[in-house]
């Protein structure tokens, strides 16, 4: 069976998560859900980033220890992977003694090898966001990033010898055009930090103490980096005598990330992992920002959205849905209350859960809930239902493979609003009223249950609830006729079929809510 791992970055246990974070973590989900359903053997890895002088200072303020400070933080940041059905096989933690012992071999490993040395390091450092700038990048003294003031820091450092690998990294992007992606972020990458040459990096801190120690020199701990990027491979077992899952899965197949933190992925990561020996991740995906009144949503920022907020108002498929298909997967994207209801409203009220009531309604007052055996010749409206419902999980795969989350539900949306206009089209209502047209009118009725079949299978991987919802009404029980590849062929469902009437999937948002 093929393998499939995906990762989400880990993220730093500072504050609750908002729906920017859940993005990534959302689109990771999905994916792994999608090649699941492709055959694939998933392995899908989310996590926390719990070490450094922010969560130190963090602790200390809150006055607790900090491991029970972002203990409690790894079990709020689970409540909220619940609330948004992300399914993950491996959770992260950088205090897991595992994951520590490993970063402490990796250390010793580049520092026996020359690939890790001892110097001096004088820099601006932004410290809410643990990374050190060039004068070149700073701005007005603040932190490119997230605008904040950057600190001078002078101390005795170890550093990674990044720059040996200058050659090894420019043949990776040349020899693997897709390593990165977009190609505006490889560009990036290329232009601003390879070709202008690798700098060695400092990997070790002596000004705070939450972190993994380097064993052989105490007073320094790991600095974030060289403890935060290996959770791919630790979290797999690397370097301990329970490596199978990491002879199983690795490299990646995928890492997701936002644009912040691309450099780290695609330009440290690979060195790292050159150095050790070991094959890099087949591809780093970088999407851009959820923002919020073209800002970067955060918490520091004020304009952070509560999952769980939204998840209570509009349902968890609601939200999923949403995020995926408003905003294309790579550039920034604009969250704003009125898109949300308004996408709600068209594509999840109008057009699916009318597709579905009108459906099951239909079934219920012209048949009694239970459509007869009748043989009706198919009408050309008929074939052209049928032949666009067998093609969309073709296009689908083919978008879903690239990414393009929100190109792929378009294409299940172009179908379901077919559906819609055929109704018009069919005229069911008129066919009713004759008693001659009876077998046609099962016919198009028919066409419109099988097509909410294959619909169903579709939105799976995006919307792991409503599939139910719509096999419920239609009494779909047969595990075949729900698999990925049933829903190439069309007309598999049972001629006869009985519905069962149910309340509205997605009912009506007024908009002055
Ligand atoms: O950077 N829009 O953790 P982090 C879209 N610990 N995505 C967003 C977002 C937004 N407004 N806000 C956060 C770290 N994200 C490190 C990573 S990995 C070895 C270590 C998502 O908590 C996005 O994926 O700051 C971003 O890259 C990630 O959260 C950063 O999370």
């Amino acid at each position: 069976m093929k393998t499939y791992y995906i990762t989400t970055p880990i993220y730093y246990l500072n504050a609750d998560p908002h729906i920017g974070h859940t993005y990534t973590t959302v689109a990771a989900d999905v994916m792994a859900r999608y090649k699941k359903e492709r055959g694939f053997d998933v392995k899908f890895l989310t996590g926390a980033d719990e070490h450094g002088q922010k969560v130190e200072r963090a602790a200390a303020d809150a006055g607790v220890h900090p491991q029970a400070f972002v203990d409690n933080l790894v079990s709020i940041y689970k409540e909220v992977w619940k609330t948004m059905d992300c399914d993950y096989d491996y959770f992260s933690r950088t205090t897991d003694p595992a994951h520590q012992e490993t970063v402490k071999k990796i250390f010793k490993k580049l520092y026996d090898q020359g690939d890790i040395y001892k110097g001096s390091y004088e820099g601006l450092y932004c410290t809410p966001d643990e990374t050190f700038f060039n004068e070149r990048d700073v701005i007005d003294g603040k932190c490119p990033d997230c605008g904040r003031p950057v600190e001078r820091v002078t101390e005795e450092s170890y550093f990674f010898r990044m720059s040996k690998y200058q050659g090894a990294l420019e043949k990776l992007y040349e020899d693997h055009p897709d390593f990165l992606v977009p190609v505006a972020r490889r560009n990036e990458m290329m232009n601003n930090f390879i070709k202008p040459g690798l700098e060695d990096l400092c990997v070790s801190r002596t000004s705070f103490t939450w972190g993994v120690p380097v064993d052989f020199d105490p007073g320094h701990v790991i600095y974030v980096w060289i403890d935060a990027l290996p959770n791919y491979i630790t979290s797999l077992g690397f370097l301990s005598d329970k490596d199978s899952d990491y002879k199983r899965y690795w490299p990646a197949d995928l890492h997701l990330m936002s644009k912040e933190i691309v450099r780290f992925h695609a330009v440290i990561w690979p060195c790292i992992l050159m150095a050790l020996g070991e094959p890099v991740p087949k591809q780093v995906f970088s999407h851009g920002w959820l923002q919020y009144d073209g800002k970067k949503m955060s918490k520091s920022l004020g304009n952070a959205i509560s999952p769980k907020a939204l998840v209570d108002e509009y349902g968890v498929d609601a939200i999923r849905y949403f995020l995926l298909r408003e905003f294309t997967f790579g550039p920034d994207g604009n969250f704003t209350p009125t898109a949300l209801i308004n996408r709600y409203n068209a594509d999840l009220a109008n057009d699916l859960g009318n597709l579905l009531s009108r459906t099951v309604g239909m079934v219920d007052k012209y048949f009694g809930g239970t459509l007869p055996l009748l043989e009706a010749e198919n009408s050309e409206f008929d074939n052209a239902l049928g032949e666009m419902a067998k093609a969309m999980l073709g296009k689908v795969e083919d978008r879903m493979d690239a990414l393009a989350f929100s190109e792929a539900l378009n294409h299940t949306w172009d179908l379901v609003r077919r559906a819609n206009k055929y109704i018009d089209e069919s005229q069911p209502w008129v066919l009713a009223k004759d008693e001659s047209k009876k077998a046609e009118l099962a016919n198009v009725l028919y066409h419109l249950a099988e097509t909410l079949r294959i619909v169903s299978i579709a939105i799976k991987p995006t919307m792991p609830n409503t599939p139910a919802i719509i096999c419920e009404q239609l009494n779909i029980t047969d595990p075949a006729l729900t698999t990925w590849e049933s829903a190439k062929t069309f007309g598999l469902l049972h001629r006869s079929l009985t519905v069962t009437k149910g309340a509205p999937a997605f009912p009506r948002i007024e908009k002055d809510k």
